[in-house]
C-alpha cells in the first residue's frame, strides 16, 4: 500500500530488502559493525565485501545511531547502518533509541540528498521488539518526518512475511 504524505510517498511492501531499487536501504545492524545474522547478513551477502571495508573504517557505532556506506553490488547507491536497542522490557528506554534509529537513519539520508530509502522492521528479529510497539514507532516517526520536510519523496518499508507486513499496514491505517 501507498499513502501521500505532503508531496512524499510512504509504501509498504512484502519483500527482501536486498533487492530494493531505492537509492539508500538500511540495515539493521549491531553496534561493532562486523556484520550479522537477518537483515545484516543478507546485506552482506549481496552487497559484496566492499560494504564490511567501509563499515571497519568507521568503527562502531552506538544504539539508536546511523552511519553510511556506499551499496557495493546492491541496486541502492547507499546503504545507511543503524542499531536499534535489543529489547528487554520496554522500561529501559528502548522506544526512544528505536525512534532515533529511524530519525538519525532519516536525517543522514536527507543530509546527502537521498531522495529514497527503504527500511527494514527494525529490531524486530534478533532484538526482539515486539512487532506491532515497533511498527508503531516506526510508522509515526517516518510520517511525522515526512510532514515536516519533503526533500525525502519515498519511504519504503520492506517487511519480510505476510504477517509483518499485515501488522505494518494496520498500524499505518490507525495512523493516518
Ligand atoms: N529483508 C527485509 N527484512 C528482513 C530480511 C530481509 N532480507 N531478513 C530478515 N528481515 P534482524 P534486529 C526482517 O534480526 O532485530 C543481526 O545479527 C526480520 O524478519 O535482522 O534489529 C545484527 O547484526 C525482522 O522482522 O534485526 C544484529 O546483531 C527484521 O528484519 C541483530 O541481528 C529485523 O530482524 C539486529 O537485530
Amino acid at each position: 500500500m501507498e499513502i501521500k504524505i505532503n508531496k512524499s510517498i510512504l509504501s509498504l511492501v512484502e519483500g527482501d530488502i536486498t533487492k530494493q531499487d531505492t537509492e539508500a536501504i538500511v540495515n539493521a545492524a549491531n553496534k561493532s559493525l562486523r556484520g550479522g545474522g537477518g537483515v545484516d547478513g543478507a546485506i552482506h551477502r549481496a552487497g559484496g565485501p566492499k560494504i564490511l571495508e567501509e563499515c571497519i573504517k568507521i568503527g562502531e557505532c552506538e544504539t539508536g545511531e546511523a552511519v553510511i556506506t556506499t551499496g557495493g553490488n546492491l541496486k541502492a547507491r547507499y546503504v545507511i547502518h543503524t542499531v536499534g536497542p535489543v529489547y528487554r522490557d520496554g522500561l529501559h528506554n528502548e522506544p526512544k533509541l528505536l525512534e532515533n534509529a529511524y530519525k538519525n537513519s532519516l536525517g543522514l539520508a536527507s543530509s546527502k540528498g537521498i531522495k529514497s530509502i527503504a527500511f527494514p522492521s527494525i529490531s524486530t528479529g534478533a532484538y526482539g521488539y515486539p512487532l506491532k510497539e515497533a511498527a508503531e514507532i516506526a510508522l509515526k516517526t517516518s510520517i511525522n518526518y515526512l510532514r515536516e520536510r519533503d526533500d525525502i519523496e519515498l519511504v519504503r518499508f520492506v517487511l519480510f512475511g505476510q504477517n509483518a507486513h499485515e501488522v505494518y499496514e494496520k498500524k499505518v491505517r490507525e495512523l493516518v
